[in-house]
């Protein structure tokens, strides 16, 4: 099915990229062009030949936020039923999504970035969210995620007084995995989502699940999902290949069940 507000395209045989593709408004988000997102990212969950996903956007914006355009006519009741509030299906993808970000990231924009495993930045990246100067807040995790990301003082001061964050300092911070010439950071997020693609699968979906469980369960619990998880793998075939390819000092050959 044609896209209208994203671009998709595989660059490696087993990465998947989305591209937002809104230039004339920066990119940004509005409830058709999520879908289309939510759509492609399980599509190419459902693709056995993808082993990660990458979202993008352009060099000038990954995303400017959400539609203010949009978001002007709504009151609460359309706000609150809209498509576009309910971005829980990105957290269901299996499969590790990075966000490879150059431009502005802001406000849905930096959360979108926020909703996906790792994230690769340009240099001219800037990660902000400017919400409170629209008279609203995040809605989309940015006071969760950026705080658990960064720290209380700095989410505080990046959410009540509007400071952005330079590509250098969501590094500092530990928001962001990478930085890289703005020439090259697609390149290197699709390379480093193919080395993650090369990985055995199964270990993936459940090391990606395991680590999300630090943000949502208690440290027991989490250790107790953590047990049981990395039990499920003794029962898996890349397990047998990767401990006998080890003991036989040669490369596995990863089955992904
Ligand atoms: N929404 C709609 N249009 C936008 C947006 C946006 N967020 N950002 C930029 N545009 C449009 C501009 O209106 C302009 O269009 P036009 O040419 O038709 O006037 C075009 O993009 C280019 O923008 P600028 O001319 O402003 O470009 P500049 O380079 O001068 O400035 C900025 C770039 C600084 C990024 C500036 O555009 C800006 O401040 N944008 C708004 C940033 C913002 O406030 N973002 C937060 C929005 S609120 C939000 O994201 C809430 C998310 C909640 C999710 C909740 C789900 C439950």
């Amino acid at each position: 099915m044609p896209y209208e507000h994203i671009l998709t395209e595989t660059p490696a045989e087993d990465v998947g990229l989305i591209r937002l593709n809104r230039p004339q408004a920066l990119n940004a988000l509005n409830g058709p062009m999520m879908l289309e997102v939510y759509d492609q990212l399980e599509a190419f969950d459902a693709d056995p030949q993808i082993g990660c996903i990458v979202l993008t956007g352009s060099e000038k914006a990954f995303a400017a936020g959400a539609d203010i355009k949009q978001m002007a006519e709504a009151n609460a009741v359309a706000i609150m039923t809209d498509d576009f509030t309910d971005w829980s299906r990105i957290g269901r993808i299996g499969k590790p999504i990075i966000a490879a970000v150059s431009g502005w990231a802001l406000g849905g924009g930096c959360e979108l970035a926020m909703w996906c495993d790792m994230i690769v930045a340009s240099e001219t990246a800037r990660f902000g969210q400017p919400e409170i100067k629209l008279g609203i807040m995040p809605g989309a995790g940015g006071t969760q995620r950026l705080t658990r990301a960064v720290g209380k003082a700095l989410a505080m001061e990046v959410m009540l007084g509007d400071r952005n964050l330079s590509a250098a300092e969501a590094l500092q911070y530990g928001l962001v995995n990478r930085v890289y010439p703005v020439e090259s950071y697609l390149d290197e997020a699709i390379k480093l989502g193919q080395k993650i693609a090369g990985m055995p699968q199964v270990a993936v979906r459940l090391i990606k699940d395991a680590v999300n469980k630090a943000y949502e369960l208690s440290l027991s619990e989490a250790l107790d999902y953590e047990k049981h998880s990395f039990y499920i793998l003794f029962g898996t075939e890349d397990k047998a290949e990767g401990m006998q390819a080890f003991v036989e000092k040669r490369a596995p050959q990863w089955k992904n069940r």
